[in-house]
């Protein structure tokens, strides 16, 4: 008995559940500790999984671990991201439905790097036949590609996620899997022009200049230095240990042979790549007519050409929307075709897991439009959460007449509807600004915000937050209250991020930014790309787009409508959570910051997970799956139970001896605190018990 209660007292316990304190948030935060302090980074809070960031190897992510956690109780294994895998595809093939796991929290926190451990869970313990390996192999070397193009370091992660991905892994009916589809969400364009101090551009940039054998460097016009580049070196730290640019491209090179990609394709898009970078190094001076002139004849003559009537300002400005809008294409062009290698057409009938692995919350001294974008994406993430979880499951005990007290939680609903609100949120403030008639800018956006949403409780600007406000928000800046904090935002960029500077039209000291014409910024470039010699920039800028007269929805309302999709998109599937934890801001291993974390705590909503998970009974199944699935425990409902499935329920759990207090039977739900694992685990124990009856029925026949 000691020793148990020592062990509890160093290591914790490995289910938040199990806290006697369970209502106290240092308790909460005490056993998180000693979990760390002991390398345990997961614990869960019943079937949900609390992950803290290591910032080191750990060795538990081996294929002997891998085997451990195959098919086995969730409860009777140490908690693992590999155990929330496991169980959700044991539920996928028992089920036959659909999952999804959604893995959160905010920027560093262990999100990217968890999605890739449930993904080479699945490479290697589902079942396989020989014809399907090149399915497993694309999906696991899709990564690499996607966080190439699509990764950076910032100053919160070196290994940054700059766009949003959700990829679903498709399974046959026998739990192969076969085949793989992902959706990205916008991303981070600004990036590729310009960089923070202390940060870089994608790492595929890096990874060439580093990795790329000489012959193919020569031909493409790059040296290998990339301090030589004005796109690569802005944020002062091009070369960045821990990352090891050239390993990374050996990694990725690899890759791409095994994803479908020809030496076509590669010439192609690594031709972009060193086009975006001499694209950066074209510098302009004025010429006599105060036109822009290209002094250094060795850059790339026919953009030059094409730019060159226009003002030194609103060339350096057509240079760089161009070269974001090369590298945003090509990557949506990246995304089709590592999809078109993944998909398989030859099953029809397939179920998913779903891996949503999105830019986490994220706060700098300068936060833009990009930051608005991700935070928003946050916000509506963690609404999600709680519509699934929090209120759900109270609103599902009310419906089925259980007796339940209520746990308060806050709800986002505030904040989504402030940023996403039809006519009234920023989003559509935003959009009225950036296509109204008459001159607007960063400054009348914000008195525009500060006249309609002035008064929201989680609104401040300069003018509106008071005396205690004046010192800390600028001119140009609102802050929002988030979920997860606040954050101030430079209103500076905003119009123009948000209309995609394609639209714009180059007319000297025009600012217009009305439908496609012939003086757009996207007319001029696809006059010179239609007629490029690389395929995937033909492809990417189409003739056909110019001759849509109607201008495309802004990027802020494409991607609210994107991530409203993707919302209904899980509304149909069965969710799984991963919620993840940044130990502290110096990406430092064993250093657990207390006030860091706890602020974390707070806001991921976890103390009140855990009041509704106390309470509640986390296992719940309509009466008729239940019996079908576990009937088989009880003699009188095996193998066939006739009478009405509640009653067969009860004369099961009965049977096995189930406490009355451990589960409800509510209009037509069974519900109970243990969980599937535990149900699957009785199902096992049956089974063995089965067969050693059989083992020695034929022992004594053989007497
Ligand atoms: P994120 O995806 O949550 O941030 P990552 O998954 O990229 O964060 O993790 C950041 C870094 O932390 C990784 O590069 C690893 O060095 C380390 N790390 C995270 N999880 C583990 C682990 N389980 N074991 C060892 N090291 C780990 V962002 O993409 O910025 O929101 O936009
Ligand atoms: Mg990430």
């Amino acid at each position: 008995m000691e020793g148990t209660l020592t062990a509890r007292d160093k290591v914790g316990v490995q289910d938040f559940v199990l806290l006697d304190a369970y209502t106290s948030e240092s308790a909460f935060l005490e056993n998180l500790r000693k979990r760390f302090r002991e390398n345990l980074i997961y614990t869960y809070i019943g079937t949900l999984l609390v992950s803290v960031n290591p910032y080191q190897e750990l060795g538990i992510y081996t294929a002997s671990q891998m085997e451990l956690y195959q098919g086995v109780n969730f409860f009777e294994l140490p908690p693992h991201v590999y155990a929330i895998a496991d169980n959700a595809y044991r539920m996928m093939c028992s089920e036959l439905n659909n999952h999804f796991i959604l893995i959160s929290g905010e920027s560093g926190a262990g999100k990217t790097e968890a999605s890739k451990k449930i993904l080479q869970y699945f490479a290697v313990t589902c079942p396989m036949t020989q014809s399907l390996q090149i399915a497993r192999d694309r999906l696991l070397l899709s990564i690499p590609i996607l966080e190439a193009f699509g990764n950076a370091k910032t100053l919160r992660n070196d290994n940054s996620s700059r766009f949003g991905k959700y990829m679903d892994i498709q399974f046959d009916f026998q739990g192969i899997p076969v085949g793989g589809h992902i959706i990205s969400y916008l991303i981070e364009k600004s990036r590729v022009v310009y960089q923070n101090h202390g940060e870089r551009n994608f790492h595929i940039f890096y990874q060439l200049l580093a990795g790329g054998e000489v012959e193919r460097l020569t031909s493409l016009g790059l040296e290998q230095d990339p301090h030589l580049y004005k796109y690569l070196s802005q944020g002062h730290c091009a070369r960045e240990s821990p990352i090891n640019d050239k390993n990374d491209w050996k990694t990725v090179f690899n890759a791409f042979f095994v994803i479908d990609f020809t030496e076509a394709d590669l010439e192609n898009l690594f031709g972009i790549i060193a086009s975006v970078l001499h694209l950066g190094n074209i510098c302009f001076k004025e010429d006599k007519q105060g036109c822009a002139s290209v002094p250094d004849t060795h850059e790339i003559k026919w953009i030059a050409k094409v730019i060159c009537p226009l003002t030194v300002e609103l060339s350096v400005y057509a240079r760089d929307a161009m070269a974001k809008a090369i590298y945003g294409r090509t990557f949506t062009w990246l995304v089709n075709k590592i999809n078109s290698s993944l998909v398989n057409q030859d099953f029809t009938q397939k179920t998913v897991i779903g891996l949503l692995d999105i830019y986490g919350f994220e706060v700098f001294d300068k936060n833009g439009f990009e930051q608005f974008c991700i935070n928003y994406c946050n916000e509506k993430l963690q609404q999600l959460l709680i519509e699934r979880t929090l209120k759900a499951e109270q609103a599902e005990y009310e419906s089925e007449g259980i007796e339940w007290e209520p746990v308060q939680y806050f709800n986002n609903k505030i904040i989504c509807d402030l940023v996403e609100e039809r006519h009234r949120g920023i989003m559509s403030i935003l959009d009225e600004e950036c296509i109204r008639p008459g001159p607007a800018t960063d400054l009348s956006f914000l008195e525009k915000l500060e006249e309609k949403v002035g008064k929201h409780a989680h609104f401040q600007t300069r003018k509106l937050a008071g005396p205690k406000g004046w010192k800390r928000i600028g001119w140009l800046e609102f802050r929002l209250l988030h979920y997860a904090g606040e954050v101030t935002y430079s209103t500076k960029g905003f119009l123009e991020k948000n209309n995609d500077l394609l639209y714009r039209h180059l007319k000297e000291g025009g600012m217009s930014f009305s439908a496609h014409g012939a003086s757009s910024v996207l007319a001029l470039f696809t006059q010179v790309l239609c007629g490029s010699q690389n395929s995937i920039l033909r492809e990417c800028f189409l003739v056909a787009e110019l001759e849509n007269r109607r201008r495309p929805p802004t990027v802020g309302t494409q991607f609210k409508n994107s991530l409203s999709s993707l919302l209904e998109l899980l509304t149909s599937k069965e969710p799984s959570y991963i919620r993840c934890i940044k130990p502290n801001e110096r990406k430092e291993p064993s250093k657990f910051d207390d006030f860091l974390i706890s602020h974390q705590i707070k806001y991921l909503g976890l103390m009140e997970h855990l009041r509704v998970r106390r309470a509640g009974f986390a296992y719940r199944r309509k009466y008729e799956h239940f019996l079908q699935r576990y009937k088989s425990l009880c003699p009188d409902t095996w193998p066939h139970w006739h009478g009405p499935p509640g009653e067969g329920v009860e004369r099961l759990i009965k049977y096995i001896g189930y406490q009355p207090q451990d589960y409800k039977l509510g209009n037509g739900l069974f519900s109970a605190t243990k969980l599937e694992a535990y149900w699957r685990g009785a199902l096992a124990r049956r089974e063995i018990k089965r067969r050693r009856w059989a083992v020695q029925i034929i022992r004594r026949f053989i007497k």
